[in-house]
C-alpha cells in the first residue's frame, strides 16, 4: 500500500484558533480523506507550537505560568479539531517529552555533522513572527511583515545556513515539485539565490524552550524546535521504527504562504545537514481576508470558526473554504458568499437532485433500488462520467476537484430535465425504472466523490442508498447498486439558509 504523510503547521498557542487555522487543517483533512479513499495508508498530523518568546509573553499577560497557559490554549486547538470532525492520527505538542527528546537528538546530530558553531547574535528580531531580520529587510523600523522588531545582542549558536545555498538550489531544480505552487517555488529560489546568512538557532535571554544539549544557558530557537515536530511524530530519533520507515520522507507539509521560507529553506537545510531525506513537498496556501480587509487581532476582525460551525454546520463551512478559493491562492471570506454557495451548490444543485430522485423512488418505486431495462448509449456514457473524471484530478488541487464534482452534479440535473422520469410513470414505467436506476447509481458515485468535501452529508446519502461501508472507496465507483435493495426513507441533507 502506498504511504502518504500529511501535516498542518503546528499552531502557536498565544491566542485562540481563528479561520486561518481552521482552513489549513480542513484542507489537510480533505487531502487525507481523499488519499484514504484511494486506498493509501495515510498518516495525518496536526498539533501545537508551544515554546518561544511570543508564547511566554502571552502567558505572562494572562498571569499564568507558561505550562498552565499552553495546557489551556492547546486544548482549545484540540477541541477545534474534534469539532471539525478532522481525521488526524496524532496531535503533537512541542512541550511533550517525546518532542523534546527528538529536538535534542536532531540538535546533537547537527553538532556532530559540524553544522553548528557558537557565536554572538546582534540584529533584529520580531517576536510576533519569531523571526530574525537582516538590516536590509527593515522597512520604516518594522519587519517586512509589519511586525515590531527589537534589537537583540546575545550569545548564540548558529547554523551554517550559508553553506547550503548551492545544495538547496540544486535540490529545487532536481525536484520541481518540492515547493508548490510553482510561483512560490520561484519566489523561494530567488530568495536563496540572493544569498543566505547563517541562522541564529539559540536564545539566552528567556527560558521557555527546549534546552540546548550540553549548554542549558541556551534554549533552542523556536523554529528549529517546531520544525522537528514532523519527525517527532514518526518516532524520531528511532529511525528503525515502523512509522519513520513507512512515512518518512513521504511527507507533504501544507503551510500558509507566510511561513514558506521556514519550511522550504531552513527545514531542508537542517535535514541535509543531519543527513536525513527531505520531505516530498511543501505546499503553500494563500491567506484569507475578511470582507476584503486583512484579518488582524488589532482590527478586531478575526473570524471564529466555532461560531461559523455552530451556525452553518461543519460540512457547509468546509465546503465553502475549500471551494471558494483555488488552493494556493488568497481568498476573501464573506458571509453572504458563504450563504450563496450553500444555497446554490449544496441546497439547490446537490440537495435537490438527491431529494427529488430518492423521494420519487421511495414513494413511487416501492422504496427499493429500481430494476433497469436496457441502458441506452447515452445512459452508459452518463454513468461513466465520474470514473472518467477521477483520474484527471491533480490531487493537490482540492478546489478544482470540488468544481469538477459540481460539474457532474450539473450534468445529473440536466439528465433529470432531459429524461423526466416523473413524466414516464404513466407512459413508460419500464423506461422510468431505467432512468431512476441510472440516476440513483450516479448519485451513489457522486456521494463517494463528495466524501472528502462533505463527509457528514455524503455518509447520509450513501446510507440512504444502502451502500455498505466497504463499498465507499473510490475503487467502488466501478460497482453498481443492486436492483431490489430496500432503501430507507430519504431525509433532507442540505437545509437552505
Ligand atoms: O506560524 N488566512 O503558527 P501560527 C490563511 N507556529 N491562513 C492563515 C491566516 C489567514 N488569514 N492567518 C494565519 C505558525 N494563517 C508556526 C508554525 S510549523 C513547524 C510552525 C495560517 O499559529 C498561517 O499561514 O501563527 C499558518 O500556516 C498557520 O495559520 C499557523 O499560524
Amino acid at each position: 500500500m502506498t504511504a502518504a504523510y500529511i501535516t498542518t503547521p503546528i499552531y502557536y498557542v498565544n491566542d485562540k484558533p481563528h479561520i486561518g487555522h481552521a482552513y489549513t487543517t480542513l484542507a489537510c483533512d480533505t487531502l487525507a480523506r481523499f488519499w484514504r479513499l484511494q486506498g493509501k495508508d495515510v498518516k495525518f498530523l496536526t498539533g501545537t507550537d508551544e515554546h518561544g518568546q511570543k508564547v511566554e509573553k502571552a502567558a505572562a499577560a494572562a498571569n499564568l505560568t507558561p505550562q498552565d497557559f499552553v495546557d489551556t490554549v492547546s486544548q482549545t486547538f484540540r477541541d477545534l479539531v474534534a469539532k471539525m470532525d478532522v481525521t488526524n492520527d496524532d496531535f503533537i505538542r512541542t512541550t511533550e517529552p517525546r518532542h523534546i527528546k527528538a529536538a535534542q537528538a536532531l540538535w546533537t546530530r547537527l553538532i556532530d555533522s559540524g553544522a553548528i558553531y557558537l557565536g554572538e547574535y546582534s540584529g533584529w528580531y520580531a517576536v510576533r513572527d519569531e523571526a530574525f531580520y537582516a538590516e536590509s529587510e527593515i522597512v520604516d523600523g518594522k519587519a517586512p511583515t509589519g511586525a515590531d522588531v527589537e534589537w537583540v545582542i546575545e550569545p548564540s549558536y548558529f547554523f551554517k545556513l550559508s553553506a547550503y545555498q548551492d545544495q538547496l538550489l540544486a535540490y529545487y531544480k532536481a525536484h520541481p515539485d518540492f515547493i508548490a505552487p510553482e510561483s512560490r517555488r520561484n519566489e523561494v529560489a530567488r530568495f536563496v539565490e540572493g544569498g543566505l546568512f547563517d541562522l541564529s538557532i539559540s536564545r539566552t535571554s528567556f527560558k521557555w524552550g527546549v534546552p540546548v544539549p550540553g549548554d542549558d544557558k541556551h534554549i533552542m530557537y523556536v523554529w528549529l524546535d517546531a520544525l522537528t515536530n514532523y519527525i517527532t511524530a514518526l518516532g524520531y530519533p528511532d529511525e528503525e521504527n515502523s512509522d519513520f520507515k513507512a512515512f518518512w520522507p513521504e511527507a507533504i507539509h501544507v503551510v500558509g504562504k507566510d511561513i514558506l521560507r521556514f519550511h522550504a529553506v531552513y527545514w531542508p537545510a537542517f535535514l541535509m545537514a543531519a543527513g536525513l531525506p527531505l520531505p516530498r513537498q511543501v505546499f503553500a496556501h494563500g491567506w484569507w481576508t475578511n470582507e476584503g480587509v486583512k484579518i488582524s487581532k488589532s482590527l478586531g476582525n478575526t473570524i471564529d470558526p466555532i461560531e461559523l460551525i455552530d451556525t452553518f454546520g461543519i460540512d457547509a463551512v468546509r465546503y465553502f473554504l475549500i471551494r471558494e478559493v483555488s488552493f494556493g491562492q488568497d481568498g476573501d471570506f464573506s458571509r453572504q458568499a458563504l450563504i450563496n454557495r450553500l444555497n446554490s451548490d449544496l441546497a439547490n444543485a446537490y440537495g435537490n437532485l438527491v431529494q427529488r430522485v430518492l423521494s420519487f423512488i421511495y414513494k413511487n418505486g416501492d422504496a427499493i433500488v429500481p430494476s433497469p431495462g436496457d441502458l441506452t448509449a447515452d445512459d452508459s456514457a452518463f454513468l461513466n462520467l465520474p470514473k472518467q473524471f477521477l483520474p484527471t484530478i491533480n490531487e493537490m488541487q482540492i478546489s478544482r476537484y470540488a468544481e469538477g464534482v459540481w460539474a457532474l452534479i450539473a450534468k445529473a440535473n440536466q439528465y433529470v430535465d432531459e429524461h423526466k422520469p416523473w413524466g414516464l410513470k404513466k407512459t413508460d414505467p419500464e423506461r422510468m425504472n431505467t432512468v431512476l436506476y441510472v440516476l440513483a447509481d450516479f448519485i451513489r458515485q457522486i456521494a463517494i466523490l463528495t466524501q472528502p468535501l462533505l463527509p457528514v452529508a455524503s455518509a447520509k446519502i450513501l446510507d440512504q442508498l444502502a451502500v455498505s461501508e466497504d463499498d465507499r472507496l473510490f475503487s467502488a465507483l466501478d460497482k453498481q447498486l443492486l436492483p431490489g435493495t430496500k432503501l430507507p426513507e430519504p431525509i433532507g441533507v442540505f437545509p437552505r439558509v
